[in-house]
């Protein structure tokens, strides 16, 4: 796809944009004269208690000091809820669609307003306090924006653990917040089967003393040991509770949510984000990039497990009283067409998904799309890793039938919200490209030492200012938050992702440039694999890269080098796989595995990474400068044998 290849915005949607192109030049420049001032002006988007007099207070450089709003006082839940009820009270703000097509439920602002109240009252009754730790492990069920909005109301933090995760995933997790209080369900329901939620967290909570309640939602109905003084049933603490519940006042910087994420290194980073800027920018960008008009039904298809459904199922859609469509399900069940029946059923107008889902759904073509009407689809969006062209050019005319805008949504769950997209009435699309800047947000590419690249370039991307949503520190390790993102490029916050900038000034992602493999648009340390693989008795060393995967973006592809005497034979290979499911859970399922009787490694003893990408994505004619290896055997040998 040529850089050329520009879809222009369509006249009759520039003219009904909130932002066309005339807009979107007078917000960037009035964001770059007056930052303090355009940032106060969109302030006013949610409800406080105080409004903030100081806009703007951040340092990239020294400890890292990062405040927006510092004396403004507000709750979060109160812009979601309350100050919809005189106007919103009975409008859905969540449309519920369950797994089986025959279920759904419409929860109205006034029905959830009571809902969060109830469970808040319930949480405070257990003691639960401001800046005490709620972990959620739910399903994609209702009662997972009620215990969200919940903790919020009450002033604690939440730290949403994705179903899909391990009990060993889920009690680092609470240990490393120290949760008071896990909010669970029985079961989930994902694709027909039924995800043993309630018996993992037991198994979680043999090592979690903090946790001194559990708060499980009956979904399934499903058979689960109670444990008496530590468990309650969500129906009956909430049930008796008023409808009504006084809001926490919160300070703008007081904590919102943690939301653990893989990095390159170590365990994962609890990302902390705090009340007054996260707000905003869930609600700023929701308007903005996807153009929502009040009345719309919105869908974003993610999970709540992950930041694109903090921001973008519930605080950004609920901040603007928004319908928001939460999918229990997935793409294929019952059968591939289901994404477009829902879309159909519920007559969605802004549909936002994972180029994961769409690559799986082009398999099968067009006739499960076409079959489906479409015809209330009015914008399109996609997130979680770059979107090929020929995927992109699929939706775009395939779903969209040429009439919908896609907005290629470039963020990550540090930045708290979107900051690299176009906006549908304002900004021509290129297919494959996240293309510019919202306004406010100062993104730049810098080379190896840091210089900042002008013009046309490909380099290391990173953000050259703060805007209101980023991440404030890592929950605990405020050194690691530095070390982490502030001390590759000084006085730069790095994003770990590598992009190019075209003549036109668009960005195009070309993806992590450290040890973070993205696979279906979940983040995954080689680290973290790494570190299962060698818990194992009989491994002694891993090293694992990504790999190109047709439909996952990238696979897991593992090199294990077994313990003296022991045999590589098919069944370990399997126990292996099964082995890091159990550790880690079934998203961090290794793709392949390469038996290594050793690793390319420098003479200082570092595994050369580069080499071991190289033959996982079998591009053996260029490996590269191999003169520093201590041992250029290893890899003729990992060559002859590679998996796949
Ligand atoms: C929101 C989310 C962040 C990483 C990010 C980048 C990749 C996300 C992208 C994209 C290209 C896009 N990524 N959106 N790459 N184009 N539109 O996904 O957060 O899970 O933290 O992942 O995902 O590599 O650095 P998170």
């Amino acid at each position: 796809m040529s850089n050329d290849a520009l879809i222009a915005v369509k006249p009759e949607i520039a003219a009904h944009a909130l932002v066309n192109a005339e807009r979107f030049r007078a917000m960037t420049e009035a964001a770059a004269r007056d930052p303090e001032g355009f940032w106060k002006q969109e302030a006013s988007r949610i409800a406080w208690i105080t409004p903030p007099t100081k806009i703007k207070n951040v340092d990239f450089n020294g400890d890292v000091a990062i405040r927006w709003y510092e004396d403004g006082v507000l709750n979060a839940s109160v812009s979601c809820l309350d100050r919809h009820l005189a106007t919103k009270g009975d409008q859905v703000a969540i449309l519920w669609e369950g797994d089986n097509p025959n279920s759904d439920a419409r929860v109205t602002y006034k029905d959830l307003h009571a809902k969060v109240c109830r469970l808040a009252n319930a949480l405070r009754k257990l003691g639960v306090k401001k800046g005490d730790r709620v972990c959620i492990y739910l399903p994609m069920i209702v009662e997972a924006a009620v215990a969200m909005l919940a903790c919020a109301r009450v002033g604690a933090i939440h730290s949403i653990v994705f179903g899909g995760f391990s009990p060993d995933s889920l009690a680092s997790r609470i240990q490393d917040s120290a949760c008071s209080v896990l909010i669970t369900a029985d079961e989930g329901r994902r694709g027909g089967r039924t995800v043993p939620l309630k018996a993992n967290a037991d198994d979680a909570l043999a090592t979690c003393p903090s946790i001194s309640h559990v708060i499980v939602v009956k979904n399934t109905g499903g058979q689960v040991a109670m444990q008496a003084g530590r468990d309650h049933w969500y129906e009956a603490i909430t049930t008796g509770e008023p409808a009504e519940c006084p809001p926490e006042p919160m300070g703008a910087e007081d904590p919102l949510f943690i939301l653990y994420t893989s990095g390159s290194t170590g365990k994962p980073k609890g990302v902390l984000h705090t009340t007054g800027g996260y707000m905003v920018w869930a609600s700023y960008t929701h308007e903005l990039v996807f153009d929502y008009r009040p009345g719309e039904i919105y869908w974003c298809t993610a999970d709540v497990g992950w930041v694109t459904g903090h921001t973008y199922i519930v605080y950004g859609p609920l901040a603007n009283g928004a319908t928001t469509l939460m999918f229990e399900g997935v793409p294929n069940y019952p059968s591939v067409s289901r994404f477009w029946e829902v879309v159909d059923k519920h007559q969605v107008n802004i549909f936002y998904t994972a180029p994961t889902a769409i690559r799986a759904l082009m398999r099968d073509g067009e006739a499960p799309v076409k079959k489906a009407n479409r015809k209330s689809l009015r914008i399109l969006g996609s997130v979680g890793e770059p979107i090929n062209p020929e995927a992109w050019l699929w939706y775009y005319r395939t779903v969209g039938d040429e009439r919908c805008p896609i907005v290629d949504t470039w963020w990550q769950t540090e930045t708290g919200g979107i900051l690299i997209s176009p906006l549908p009435g304002a900004i021509a699309q290129k297919p494959g490209s996240a293309t510019l800047p919202l306004p406010g947000v100062k993104p730049a590419l810098v080379d190896a030492e840091g210089k900042i690249l002008e013009g046309v370039a490909e380099g290391n991307l990173v953000l050259l200012d703060s805007w209101p949503g980023q991440m404030r520190t890592i929950y605990g390790d405020h050194a690691r938050f530095g070390q982490t993102y502030f001390s590759t490029f000084k006085g730069m916050y790095f994003t770990g992702d590598g992009a190019r900038r075209d003549a036109d000034g668009y960005y195009w992602i070309t993806g992590r440039v450290d040890d973070v493999i993205n696979v279906s648009g979940h983040r995954m340390g080689t680290a973290e694999i790494e570190s299962a693989l060698v818990a194992h008795p009989k491994v002694a060393e891993a090293a694992v890269v990504g790999m190109p995967h047709e439909l996952k973006g990238q696979g897991i592809y593992c090199y294990v080098t077994l313990k003296t005497g022991e045999e590589p034979t098919e069944a370990l290979r399997k126990e292996l796989v099964a082995w890091v499911r159990k550790e880690i859970g079934p998203i961090a399922s290794p793709d392949a595995i390469q038996w290594a009787p050793g690793l390319p490694k420098t003479r200082s003893g570092k595994i050369m990474r580069r080499i071991l990408r190289k033959i996982a994505a079998n591009e053996t004619d260029s490996l590269g400068d191999t003169s520093t290896l201590a041992d250029p055997a290893v890899v003729e040998e990992l060559v002859a044998n590679r998996v796949g």
